[in-house]
């Protein structure tokens, strides 16, 4: 795609007032993972995920005109302030001041939940940078009335991406892509709906999240992303995420779910692997992440029905199964997989449309 960082930054002037804004976005789970990045948050491979939609942030956002000289911005998780992530979208918004200058001139109250546990392992990056992003282009829209949808959601990824890059990835329902591919028009600025046919099967997938560990990871990701540029494995890692990429291509078109799971469990099992090759190594499975793969194998040897896994980057698991399956897969965690969750916690969640915009009340 032929656009530039200078595309998103505005050329119109319009007139400020005060509003209101909330939207609901998702989280995603990568297929192929992006692991490894330069510039400001640009990916070193493509990645494609599934938009999940019961794990979501909401944010919703007010804005009017500075009172004093200086913009105030006030923060609140949950209904009360929390300077933790008051900072992490303060740092967001100084960070796309050149794409959203009218920020300077405004007042703003930020007000979010997550309808996951914070501290279940589940990333709130990808859907807490993605519902601001979209908040902060309701401002936009209020000022530039020739803003197209495409154009809405394509600027809403491009700053979500400056955040955190999965959430370039929650801005669209069903598979969604980031980054350049020789077989398609996905860019690394911003996420794209999969432009490829996709079969039936893949539009209600359901993806049971086994929360193994809610603890404070060790490394983050951000200094995962890091190890991989001094890598001895970190070239044939980005080759392998194009060819896994295209190898999807006709997996997806067909409803070839075998294929389906050979490319996503070699993709999460790759992952860890390149964090276990980092230097320093590290390891972010868990005893009951293993046990957890171990028995998904087992079922599915046993019944046939087509379980599989996908992990991100921590030491839950991701039971990614066809929606008809759900009873039986559902019998099986209750049976076989919930004494390895902490607390025996799980959240039952499945692809998704996209992010909603909610009413303000
Ligand atoms: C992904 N992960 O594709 C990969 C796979 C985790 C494992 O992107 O530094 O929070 O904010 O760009 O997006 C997690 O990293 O990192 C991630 P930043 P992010 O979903």
């Amino acid at each position: 795609m032929n656009l530039s960082n200078e595309s998103f930054v505005p050329n119109w002037s319009g007139s400020l007032s005060e509003g209101k804004a909330a939207w609901k976005s998702p989280s995603n789970i990568a297929l192929v993972k992006y692991w490894g990045k330069h510039g400001i948050q640009l990916p070193n491979n493509p990645s494609v995920s599934f938009t999940l939609n019961n794990c979501n942030t909401q944010t919703s956002l007010q804005w009017s005109p500075k009172a004093g000289t200086d913009s105030k911005r006030t923060f609140l998780f949950e209904g009360e302030k929390n300077p933790e992530f008051g900072q992490k979208s303060f740092s967001f918004i100084e960070k796309i001041a050149d794409y959203a200058p009218w920020l300077k001139e405004l007042d703003l109250i930020i007000d979010t939940k997550n309808t996951f546990p914070h501290s279940s392992g589940i990333a709130s990056s990808a859907s807490g940078m993605s519902a601001l992003a979209l908040g902060l282009m309701s401002i936009e829209e209020s000022l530039n009335a020739d803003l197209s949808q495409d154009e809405f959601f394509q600027k809403a990824s491009f700053l979500a991406r400056i955040g955190s890059g999965s959430a370039s990835r929650s801005l669209y329902g069903g598979l969604v892509q980031w980054g350049t591919h020789k077989e398609s028009i996905g860019s690394d600025l911003f996420g794209t709906a999969y432009e490829h046919p996709v079969h039936d099967v893949f539009k209600t997938y359901r993806d049971t999240v086994l929360l193994v560990d809610r603890g404070q990871k060790q490394v983050s990701s951000t200094v995962g992303h890091g190890l991989l540029k001094d890598h001895p494995f970190a070239d044939t890692r980005y080759q392998l995420a194009g060819k896994n990429l295209s190898a999807f291509r006709p997996v997806f078109a067909n409803g070839d779910i075998d294929g389906f799971i050979d490319i996503v469990e070699r993709e999460a099992l790759m992952l860890h692997a390149l964090m276990m090759t980092s230097n320093p190594y590290f390891i972010l499975m868990k005893p009951n992440t293993l046990a957890i793969i171990e028995q998904i194998w087992a079922y599915r040897n046993e019944s046939n029905i087509p379980v599989s896994f996908t992990l991100d980057a921590g030491a839950n698991v991701h039971l990614l199964f066809p929606s008809e399956y759900e009873q039986k897969v559902s019998e099986f965690v209750d049976s076989e997989l919930v004494g390895y969750c902490q607390n025996k916690q799980y959240i039952c969640d499945h692809v998704g449309s996209g992010p909603e915009r909610l009413n303000n009340d």
